[in-house]
């Protein structure tokens, strides 16, 4: 089924110290994402790169550039809100706290139409720090705390629709601190680190959760973040993490999503092109958002998720 996709450039580099997301918007475009979802048959309107609006928020020492992710949580919040009454948006990052605005947005739009808001992080981490347990001060590794609702993010902008713990998938773990291993064991967050996948494989995993999505009527945002993905095919990442899911595993989670038809915004993030060699990290990225929006050799009968 053709989709009205909405390219959205969210050069976010201020939830890390390390530098280079700033270039992964255009990075996607060099790579000809929008004509590879064009030759799908969508339509493919891209917006452009947003820009943060100016945040009066005190800086915190022990919090890397506050005020800048907080201005640009604001504007990503709104831009996901608007972005989908026309379609299905793909921010393209930019680090993954690009996701404290994304998930925000589309959050909010879901609870407007009274639909349930479910998410899959596809992620070596957890990214489930609050500001007040992070070691590192990088706000990229805090945005699932937030947008469910953890204390700590005052501020950030209010989260009046916390994803509920159990509309939460993430996949591919292998680097969880101290802190947010505590965090997620008290949880009722479905997660799977590598093990699990190595034992079980990624349909196995993923397919009872999009089960859930369809039997709830949900709405899906997919968070992926280029270290899901093992280094020795996705070198240009600032947090790579050996043994990361192979480029099969990918492409049949993200072929699995296409099948269910649930997708409805998705997350590229923590592209640095600045440690990319000539690209191909950028290319692994676009054939994966391709594979989700409809790619593949040959069409398969759509499965029964009910
Ligand atoms: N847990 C570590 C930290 O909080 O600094 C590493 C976070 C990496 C986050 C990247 C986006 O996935
Ligand atoms: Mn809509
Ligand atoms: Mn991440
Ligand atoms: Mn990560």
């Amino acid at each position: 089924m053709t989709k009205t996709i909405l390219l959205i450039g969210a050069p976010v580099d201020s939830g890390k110290t390390r530098q280079g997301c700033l270039m992964g918007p255009d990075a996607y475009r060099v790579a000809r994402l929008p004509g590879a979802l064009a030759d799908l048959g969508h339509e493919v309107r891209d917006l452009g790169n947003l820009a943060p609006r100016p945040c009066a928020v005190a800086a915190m020492d022990h919090l890397f550039e506050l005020p800048r992710t907080v201005g640009w949580t604001q504007t990503l919040s709104a831009a996901a809100q608007d972005a989908m009454a026309q379609g299905l948006p793909i921010f393209l990052g930019g680090d993954h706290a690009l996701s404290l605005g994304s998930v925000h947005g589309v959050a909010a739009h879901a609870a407007a139409q009274g639909r349930p808001q479910f998410v899959l992080w596809l992620d070596a981490h957890s990214d489930f720090h609050t500001p007040q347990t992070t070691q590192s001060g990088n706000l990229h590794g805090t945005p699932l705390a937030y947008v469910t609702g953890q204390p700590g993010f005052d501020a950030f902008p209010p989260v009046p629709h916390p994803i509920p713990q159990e509309n939460l998938c993430i996949l591919g773990l292998r680097s969880v601190d101290g802190a947010e291993r505590a965090a997620l064991e008290a949880s009722r967050i479905n997660r799977h680190d590598m093990r699990a996948i190595d034992e079980h494989g990624i349909k196995a995993l993923l397919a009872p959760f999009l089960a859930r999505v369809a039997q709830a009527g949900g709405a899906l945002h997919v968070s992926l973040d280029v270290d899901f993905l093992d280094p020795s095919i996705a070198p240009a990442v600032g947090t790579t993490v050996p043994g990361g899911a192979t480029v099969r595993e990918a492409h049949l989670a993200m072929e699995l999503i296409h099948d269910s038809s649930l997708m409805t915004s998705m997350d590229l993030v923590e592209l640095n092109p600045m440690l990319d060699e000539r690209g191909r990290t950028a290319q692994v990225m676009v054939d994966l958002c391709a594979s989700a929006l409809g790619r593949r050799v040959f069409d398969r009968p759509t499965p029964r998720l009910l």
